[in-house]
């Protein structure tokens, strides 16, 4: 009976009071209701008095117009909690996409910057794929003819791996920010409209790079704008889960103000022309070693014509020693490249016995790479360039991916 009354207003008699509100979905079993002031409560037994007739509810939007003097953005959405929203009508999480409704939501974007927005994809990003990124960077590569700054709307779980995605396929002269939000905006602890207004303004600044702009502490008190690949989510829940890893955040904008620190080296605007190279090898693996793992797993995904190996080492950058030999054998045909699960520091493959047989056999040092970056950087190499190139690119720092000293 829940199903069918779900999305419904309905006034119900439970526990010998009357209460009025709208049906939600329900994993319990019980009955819930979500009260006008926002509350759900659950009832185990209770008696339909009526279900009410409402209007659908049509959100005023406003109109849109361009200011002169203010920069012109392109958000590009492709879903994720910041572009939903829990509709009180019906407990549905709708999305919100076009311009006037993301401007709705948060009306001081449009005394930032006049926004234009373009629905790319609905989809969390735990199912984006690689075809997924390409078809945003040639999006992204073509608002950025004619607009001052782009910004991608993104769900959180993947944003670190698209981001990384486009600062290889995408050397840009503007800023691309992408943003995404812990927590969805029909929440009082919603961080979807500081993060928007944040990355809005980082859009509109002298940057010349993809970023990913998020909460910086767990207040609204501000926000980083972290380069797009030197950051990780690295907290399930927690608003200030983005972090910049073995490098600083680029800038710190605060909130409400919008002030803007610049706290280490960027591209400027302008710095770099607009290009676009848009081809990834598929087969390229990331491999996190513990102990007892077998190197079967190397010749598996070779025996599958991968050629590319980013692996996830312990410590400064180590493998069991029993997997010398079949390193050696890949080593022949294949990139493989070195990062560590600790994060944080740099890989060294030369101060222990182990190291060294690695470097021996012909593994590559990924220096201070985060692993998911070394892996797109690896998937970008390969699919530009041959095996015997991609060995010498992977461990030059292209786009600001390897710090040239570990400062952390
Ligand atoms: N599932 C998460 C995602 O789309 C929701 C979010 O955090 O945006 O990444």
């Amino acid at each position: 009976m829940h199903k069918k009354l779900e999305g419904k207003r309905v006034r119900i008699k439970a526990k010998g009071k009357i209460f009025e509100g709208i049906v939600m979905p329900s994993f319990t079993g019980n009955f819930v209701l979500k009260l006008d002031n926002g509350y759900n409560v659950g009832f185990k037994e209770y008696e339909l008095v009526e279900v009410l007739e409402v209007e659908p509810f049509k959100p005023q939007l406003p109109e849109l117009v361009k200011k002169e003097g203010l920069p012109d953005i392109k958000i590009i959405s492709t879903g994720g909690t910041i572009a939903s929203k829990v509709d009180y009508r019906t407990g549905a999480v709708t999305s919100q996409f076009t311009a006037e409704e993301i401007a709705s939501e948060v009306p001081e974007l449009t005394e930032v910057c006049n926004v234009d927005a373009e629905l790319l994809y609905n989809i969390l990003s735990e199912n984006m794929k690689p075809d997924n990124w390409i078809e945003l960077a040639r999006h992204v590569y073509k608002a950025l003819k004619d607009h001052e700054g782009v910004i991608i709307t993104h769900g959180t779980d993947t944003m670190h791996f698209s981001a990384a995605a486009l600062s290889f396929m995408l050397s840009t002269p503007k800023p691309v920010v992408f943003v995404g939000a812990q927590r969805s905006s029909d929440r009082p602890s919603s961080d979807a409209a500081m993060n928007l207004l944040c990355a809005a303004k980082a859009a509109t600044e002298d940057i010349g790079e993809v970023t990913v702009c998020m909460h910086g502490s767990t207040s609204d008190d501000f926000c980083y704008v972290h380069r797009g690949v030197k950051v990780r989510k690295n907290h399930t829940s927690r608003r200030d889960a983005f972090q910049s890893v073995n490098a600083k955040p680029i800038a710190k904008i605060d909130y409400p103000s919008l002030g803007v620190e610049w706290l280490s080296w960027r591209y400027h605007r302008g710095e770099r022309d607009l290009k676009l190279a848009d081809r990834l090898e598929r087969k390229v693996v990331l491999i996190k070693f513990f102990p007892g793992l077998s190197s079967d797993i190397l010749d598996y995904y070779h025996s599958k014509g991968y050629r590319g190996f980013v692996i996830e080492g312990t410590g400064l950058g180590h493998v069991s020693t029993d997997w010398i030999d079949t390193l050696r054998k890949v080593c022949e045909d294949s990139v493989v490249v070195m990062t560590s699960q600790c994060l944080w520091g740099r890989v060294c493959d030369r101060v222990y016995d182990t190291g060294r047989d690695i470097l021996r056999a012909g593994v590559i040092e990924g220096e201070d790479m985060l692993p998911e970056v070394a892996l797109i950087k690896l998937m970008w190499l390969l699919g530009n360039y041959s095996v015997k190139e991609s060995k010498e690119m992977v461990k030059r720092n292209l786009v600001g991916e390897i710090e040239p000293t570990t400062q952390y």
